[in-house]
């Protein structure tokens, strides 16, 4: 495992940090120097934080494909780079060495460029998780094309938004995935989608499940056609260091979800610097993060973390608790995985069933365990601590977001402090200041206030994709100078950083963040909805659940049948706009909804009423009509 910039200690954590924010350009241009460059940079690190500007290694020149697998070839070409579990135990896993890999992700960027797609041009990729997917996203980098992954459990009318968005030419999907016990058909919801897309002109489908599927004619592919016959070599597209890398769509406190762009080298360098120092990689590591490429998590810790460091990373296509709430740690056993990565609300879920699902395996081959997502609960941290880790794995709680690229607070695993319910210290490069709404900075410890980053890091969100003054409105003009994180944080008496939560309208269901204007958009297309006001609420498993008040033409029906009807009739609405994923928990009618004179509504009365704290609503005498919420107390769910 490259020793390069690896931190072994606590002193050495020290000291990397002091220098990276002393002479951060010297500091990461070491860090940077041992990858392959087709041509070195002119600068480390040009940055306007308040114009949302943020450049690094500008006039590199380079392929982060050639630094995930072409230089590992000559000592790595025979080991494992990834490792396929499927989602059905019985059937078989398969292996790709980085030979392999390299081969895999050559011929798929050739079929790519025999089907005209070139450097610059928007791939929408919407696939399940199978090792083709990782190649599918890989030879886009290879040929230069701009990924954007589609989390397969989004609906059509998500991906005809965001293949929009995006402006995508090709998309590449599968015929069928399994989630579980079920089976969804892929390929036919991305042509529903299509039906909206005019930008997209080719189809590229992998066959999965060998299910019959409609093909377009001049527009679908089967990918196994077209590569046939196809090299297994292939030139890899010599990129600018600022030349983007992909578009991921995120959730955030306004309707549309916004396409966060990350470039070449900085996210690179972020990437392979975090992971290798996060979880203490060593060469023999079986690494398996349990993420979806359709989230960031995916991207910079499945697929470009693990294969910049030549790791071994564990792909599984299934679900927590399928075929039984032990096939996590079934896994673990049967690939004797070294490092695990998962989120809290699989934890939680987990934690809830009987504990022989986790006495039935040893899980002696656990080294380091790992959470990110959202906040973990004490009562999380000290299961997963002792059940799982058997008290002798540290936890890393990594705490960062799609826009920072990597993990920006979180413990090295064994070397700085991990603490529950603390994401502890800022990696190098990462300096976070907590503000005051005035945006003053709060000095000293035990403080709370927003977070935000004072200096620009290698991974920091370019801009959002075509619209780069929403990403400076966003994140850079709320408090000039910084990146705004939308958390709210507590530095604790050691100056170890708590993450609190969201201080803007986004909620994070089980880790998936949604705007609440984005699912009150979804809900108020429904034909029975005037008007709705969504919050979120405290949930067990999932951190929060989505609460949404909705008023209807009529008024509340009195009939109960009449109620869940409208309901489930909403319901269906926000999965066909949204997804299954951001199926509202509760849903109530109202008849009118808490507002101030001017119009605003008064979302902390909801957020209270949702929580079930009708004690002390606080100040209600600015409110048009004060009985609306004797109302909605009354009718809570
Ligand atoms: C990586 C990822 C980002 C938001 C972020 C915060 C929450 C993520 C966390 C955490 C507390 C952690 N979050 N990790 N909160 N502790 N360890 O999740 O990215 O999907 O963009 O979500 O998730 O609220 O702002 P993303």
């Amino acid at each position: 495992m490259p020793e390069h910039a690896r931190i072994r200690s606590l002193e050495e954590y020290h000291e990397a940090y002091r220098r990276s924010t002393e002479t951060p350009e010297q500091f990461w241009a070491e860090v940077a120097e041992p990858f392959t460059w087709r041509r070195k940079w002119d600068s480390v690190m040009n940055s306007d934080m308040a114009a949302g500007h943020n450049d690094w290694f500008q006039g590199a020149r380079l392929n982060i494909t050639e630094n995930c697998l072409d230089r590992h070839l000559s000592t790595r070409g025979n080991k494992l780079a990834i490792v396929y579990e499927p989602n059905d135990p019985h059937t078989r896993h398969l292996r790709l060495t980085y030979r392999e890999l390299h081969q895999e992700v050559c011929r798929f960027a050739n079929v790519l460029h025999n089907n005209g797609v070139e450097k610059g041009d928007r791939v929408c990729i919407y696939m399940p998780m199978i090792p083709q997917l990782a190649i599918a996203v890989l030879a886009c980098a290879r040929i230069g094309a701009i990924h954007s992954v589609i989390f397969a459990g989004f609906s059509a009318n998500a991906i005809a938004d965001r293949v929009n968005d995006a402006q995508a030419t090709v998309v590449l999907t599968s015929d069928g995935l399994n989630r579980g016990a079920k089976q969804i058909p892929v390929k036919r919801v991305v042509d529903e989608a299509l039906e909206s897309c005019p930008s997209v002109r080719r189809v590229i489908v992998t066959e999965h499940l060998g299910w019959p599927v409609h093909m377009q004619e001049g527009r679908d592919v089967w990918y196994h056609e077209e590569a046939e016959g196809v090299a297994k070599t292939c030139p890899a597209e010599e990129m600018g260091a600022e030349d983007p890398l992909f578009i991921l769509y995120t959730s955030g406190s306004t309707g549309k979800p916004k396409g966060v762009v990350h470039t070449t080298a900085g996210y690179m360098v972020w990437a392979d610097y975090t992971f290798r120092n996060v979880f203490q990689i060593e060469e023999n590591d079986i690494y398996w993060c349990t993420a979806d490429i359709g989230w960031v998590t995916g991207h910079t810790y499945l697929l470009y973390g693990p294969l910049l460091a030549g790791a071994t990373s564990l792909m599984f296509e299934g679900v927590p608790t399928y075929p039984s709430p032990g096939r996590f740690w079934e896994v673990i056993d049967k690939h004797s995985v070294t490092v695990f990565y998962t989120a809290p609300t699989a934890i939680r879920s987990l934690m809830a069933h009987d504990i022989n699902h986790v006495l039935a395996y040893s899980l002696d081959s656990l080294r380091v365990l790992g959470s990110v997502g959202e906040p973990i609960n004490e009562e999380a941290w000290h299961w997963y601590y002792t059940h799982i880790g058997k008290e002798r794995c540290p936890i890393v709680d990594t705490w960062w977001q799609t826009e920072t690229g990597g993990v920006m607070i979180s413990a090295l695993a064994g070397i700085t402090p991990s603490v529950p319910a603390r994401a502890g210290l800022p990696l190098p490069g990462v300096l976070p200041v907590l503000l005051n709404q005035d945006g003053s900075e709060i000095e000293g410890n035990d403080q709370e206030g927003y977070l935000a980053i004072k200096q620009s890091w290698p991974g920091i969100i370019r801009t959002t994709y075509g619209d780069h003054e929403r990403a400076r409105q966003t994140y850079f003009a709320p408090y000039p100078g910084y990146y705004f994180t939308g958390d709210g944080a507590r530095r604790d008496e050691n100056g170890l950083y708590r993450i609190i939560g969201r201080v803007d309208d986004v909620i994070n269901v089980s880790g998936h963040r949604f705007g609440t204007a984005e699912i009150e958009n979804a809900i108020n297309q429904n034909s029975h909805v005037v008007e709705s006001a969504v919050v979120g609420f405290p949930h067990d498993v999932k951190g929060q659940g989505i609460y949404a008040y909705v008023i209807c033409p009529e008024g509340v029906p009195e009939a109960e049948v009449e109620r869940q009807r409208i309901e489930a009739s909403i319901i269906e609405t926000i999965v066909a706009e949204i997804g299954r994923i951001a199926k509202p928990d509760k849903i109530q009618l109202v008849s009118g909804l808490p507002k101030t004179r001017s119009g605003k509504i008064m979302r902390r009365i909801l957020r209270k009423v949702a929580e079930g704290d009708t004690t002390n609503l606080g100040d209600t005498t600015t409110l048009l009509d004060p009985l609306v919420v004797d109302e909605i107390i009354s009718g809570r769910k």
